[in-house]
């Protein structure tokens, strides 16, 4: 190790090595964990050497905060956050913590210095990808919100060995291949197997007297799963605080698998082993929608009771009371996937820990806030009863239980009202009898919220009426928001930086104080720097869509992007109609006047969805025809940027020009994504779905393109009865397009292969995509005209971002710790620090 000064052993340069911020520290620090840690050097050196070596690098200044954080919170006894999510869709980390720790410069000049490049060593890591789309990446944003405004919290969660699948598209079709995340380790995080707990599943209860001759229950289980904590350190931006993220691996235990072993039976005890370590392998990849399987009961109990457990014993070393655990924690549902921590607080309350029914009763509801995340039916998790008396006897008892008890709060408040109990009821007793997981939610929280105004509205009014007038205290609105740390300051430092130069960087903590930019949307020179930024930005997705896709792309045509979940309620499709438009304009008059557009789309669809998948396959059938059609000359590309990802979105959206948010009103629960787009000035063409309906009223009306029929509408044009077909027969254009498509002109001639997605829109439109076309149609006419002003389309890009602020995290954050948690934030002193030399 040449290039490595030599060691000097005292204490100042151990510290120096782990702690310190030069540059100087930096390059000797990473060198040495280059050495130490992967035990290679310089010359032998891969490039994934080179980021885990930083990645120490960059863990070891994180550990301080992360300790300190700790003790403090202890001896405190802090009141706490729990967030219980299925998903956390982090992104990758290294980039993150570098612009938290704020490090990011020192960093890049530390690795240059040494030849390398630090977006080359970012580009490196593997992200986590453990979680689905929007529902995930909200948990991720909000542990990074949570931390920023030093509020004490835990993210609770499982650690799936597979994430989210890869996506790889062969012939147009998406191809799943399996996500190998941990294929190179991960620095990020420590194993806490001192913390590991116990999860029972499946077996029987038995009923007994206890020596004060009360009635208990005992529950003999058929299998026991161990849980072992990982943690991995959630640093605040700019602040000491670093919270944890804590996920559980499932594991057979070991003195089961001696049982086992010891009479011999050794296949048998590592048959067991291999479906524990099931339970945490892999994540289901649907997003909004759920199939009663098995494994996937079994893995929300194997994440709700670890983690409910590990509350517990930290109740205890911190030596409160256990009658004070809401006063200690206020657990936060992130939708019905930990819906079932409402029976296993109460079996861990009355079962494990002697309490009696009505004051575990009491402290559960007074823990548990619940948030919903959809309006969609088929995502409303229900479980077969047998499924569950199967899996958990004990906790069917308790449901049967809470439900009892329950149905007799609803009759005194609506005597007579029978068929109201049957709608009301935890159990589905219309057919197969069900386990309906969002009452137990409502049923066993105190806060029950909705994700943006319009989709509260719609669950008060709708989804959860019989709730809303039982509990109407208990519904409140909390509209998502983004971590502007990610959005922009990462992945847009070019903006980032103009920004700061005009108004400072308090906006980064403050993201309403963007609203100062619009004091700049007169000045030429501003508009010009705004207008070359995404212009710049634009030019290196070009590069990486040539080396990706082969396509050449113009980089002065609006680029027009929805990056999302394939799903058809969120009307991808709606946009290919959009492109077969233009296109026949051009084919019928080829010398047309038409303002050149790139179609860019991302996402991806349920391996088990074939329509989502079929509209994939339309998308890029569609890209191979007009891409290569001499007649469109360039003037309109289609893309599909395959494996779309956090870090593949940090790319895309600040390079966006057009935002589509084009979901039917009222499914899209509120979409954080729009959010995003519009954080980096991108304008939004969108129906009045979800928050979309914010942002309009926030960047104003003539800021933003807006079409199409509103929820009301939507119901009312269901209940008069719609039928697709007569907007096909009426719609010279639309028939067209149908027409095109049916032919084969996108398909080599193949007239079935699109034939099931034609069929449902002509014959059932359950998205009602026909209705909106021409709405959809004259409103991107629209667009097309004032992109051609560009002054006025830059001066619409500022005052979009300039009026984003709502959308930060960091405000949903607050309105969260407010109304629901009623929590404050504890600061951290460095001063007060753990030395490490100690
Ligand atoms: C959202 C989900 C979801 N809502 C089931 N529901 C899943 C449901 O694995 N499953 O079974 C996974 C995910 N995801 C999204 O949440 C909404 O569709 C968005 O509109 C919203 O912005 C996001 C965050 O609130």
């Amino acid at each position: 190790m040449q290039t490595v000064p030599n060691h000097q052993v005292d204490n100042l340069q151990i510290e120096d090595d782990r702690t310190g911020l030069s540059v100087e520290c930096l390059k000797r620090a990473f060198l040495d964990n280059l050495f130490y840690v992967q035990g290679k050097f310089p010359k032998i050196a891969t490039k994934n050497d080179y980021y885990m070596a930083l990645a120490y690098t960059v863990r070891d200044r994180l550990l301080q905060r992360w300790i300190n954080t700790a003790v403090i919170y202890t001896e405190r006894a802090s009141r706490t956050v729990s967030y219980l999510s299925a998903e956390f869709l982090m992104g990758p980390h290294l980039g993150n913590n570098l612009v938290n720790l704020g490090i990011y410069d020192q960093v890049k000049q530390a690795v240059s210095e040494l030849g390398l490049d630090l977006e080359d060593l970012l580009e490196q890591e593997e992200e986590p990808g453990l979680g689905n789309g929007g529902l995930g990446r909200l948990a991720a944003c909000y542990l990074d919100s949570m931390a920023t405004l030093e509020i004490p919290s835990l993210g609770y969660g499982i650690r799936y060995e597979f994430g989210i699948f890869d996506q790889d598209i062969r012939d147009g079709w998406q191809v799943e291949i399996t996500d190998k995340w941990l294929h190179c380790g991960n620095p990020w995080e420590i194993a806490r197997p001192e913390w590991e707990v116990y999860v029972r599943l499946g077996g029987h209860t038995e009923a007994y007297t206890d020596e004060h001759g009360r009635y208990r229950v005992r529950w003999i289980p058929f299998q026991v799963i161990k849980g072992v904590p990982h943690d991995t350190p959630i640093l605040g931006y700019k602040t000491n605080t670093a919270n944890t993220l804590r996920l559980w691996t499932a594991e057979a235990p070991e003195s089961f698998d001696f049982a086992a072993f010891n009479s011999g039976d050794y296949l048998g005890a590592v048959q067991e082993k291999m479906v524990s370590e099931n339970l945490s392998k892999v994540l289901y990849p649907n997003d909004d929608s759920s199939q009663g399987k098995r494994l996937r009961l079994a893995q929300q109990i194997f994440f709700v009771s670890c983690s409910l457990q590990d509350m517990i014993r930290i109740v205890f070393r911190q030596n409160v009371p256990l009658e004070k655990f809401h006063e200690k924690f206020v657990v936060q549902l992130n939708d019905t996937h930990p819906a079932i921590a409402v029976a296993e607080l109460m079996r861990l309350l009355i079962d494990e820990h002697d309490m009696g029914w009505d004051q575990a009763w009491q402290i559960t509801q007074k823990s548990l806030a619940y948030t919903n995340h959809t309006l969609l039916p088929e995502a409303l998790e229900r479980w077969p009863i047998s499924l569950f008396r199967e899996l958990l006897p004990r906790h069917l008892e308790i449901i049967y239980e809470i439900n009892y008890h329950f149905l007799e709060e609803v009759k005194a408040k609506f005597p007579g009202d029978s068929d109201r109990l049957r709608r009301m009821s935890l159990i589905d007793e219309s057919g197969e009898k069900y386990v309906r997981m969002a009452h137990l939610a409502c049923v066993g929280s105190h806060s029950i919220n909705g994700v943006a105004a319009l989709h509260t509205k719609l669950l008060q009014q709708d989804v959860l009426r019989d709730f809303y007038q039982m509990y109407p205290e208990k519904f409140n609105n909390k509209t998502n928001g983004v971590t502007p740390r990610r959005f922009i300051v990462l992945s847009n430092p070019r903006l980032t930086n103009l920004i700061s130069s005009k108004i400072g960087d308090n906006w980064i903590k403050h993201l309403e104080d963007l609203k100062h930019l619009e004091a700049f949307v007169d000045d030429p020179e501003f508009c010009s720097q705004w207008r070359s930024i995404k212009s710049a930005i634009k030019q290196d997705l070009v590069a990486y869509i040539a080396q990706q896709n082969g396509i050449t792309v113009n980089p002065d045509s609006i680029f027009d992007i929805q990056a999302k979940r394939f799903h058809e309620y969120k009307r991808q499709h709606l946009n290919a109609l959009h492109i077969i438009t233009l296109y026949n304009r051009i084919k019928a008059n080829p010398d047309i006047d038409i303002t050149p557009r790139t179609f860019i789309f991302g996402g991806k669809a349920a391996p088990g969805y074939y329509m989502a998948k079929l509209i994939i396959k339309l998308l890029n059938s569609i890209g191979d025809v007009v891409n290569n059609d001499p007649d469109v000359r360039d003037r309109l590309k289609v893309v599909f940027l395959k494996d779309y990802s956090v870090k593949f979105a940090q790319r895309v959206y600040p390079a966006a020009d057009l935002s589509e948010q084009i979901s039917m009103a009222g499914k899209e629960a509120s979409g954080t994504g729009n959010m995003k787009f519009a954080l980096n000035g991108a304008l939004t063409i969108g129906t009045l779905d979800g928050a979309n309906v914010e942002i309009r009223e926030e960047v104003g009306e003539d800021n933003f393109f807006i079409f199409g029929l509103t929820a009301p509408e939507v119901y009312a044009l269901k209940a008069r009865g719609y039928r697709p077909l007569d907007y096909y027969h009426s719609n010279r254009e639309l028939k067209a397009v149908i027409d095109r498509i049916a032919s084969g002109h996108f398909s080599h001639g193949d007239t079935k292969l699109f034939k099931p997605l034609l069929d449902s829109l002509l014959y059932r439109d359950e998205y009602l995509l026909f209705a909106d076309y021409q709405a959809y149609i004259d409103c991107q006419d629209r667009v097309s005209q004032v992109y051609r002003d560009r002054d006025r389309w830059t001066r619409m890009s500022i005052l979009n971002a300039a009026r984003m602020g709502k959308f930060s995290s960091d405000r949903s954050i607050r309105d969260y710790c407010q109304d629901i948690w009623n929590i404050k934030p504890v600061p951290i002193e460095l001063g007060e620090c753990i030395q490490a030399k100690e």
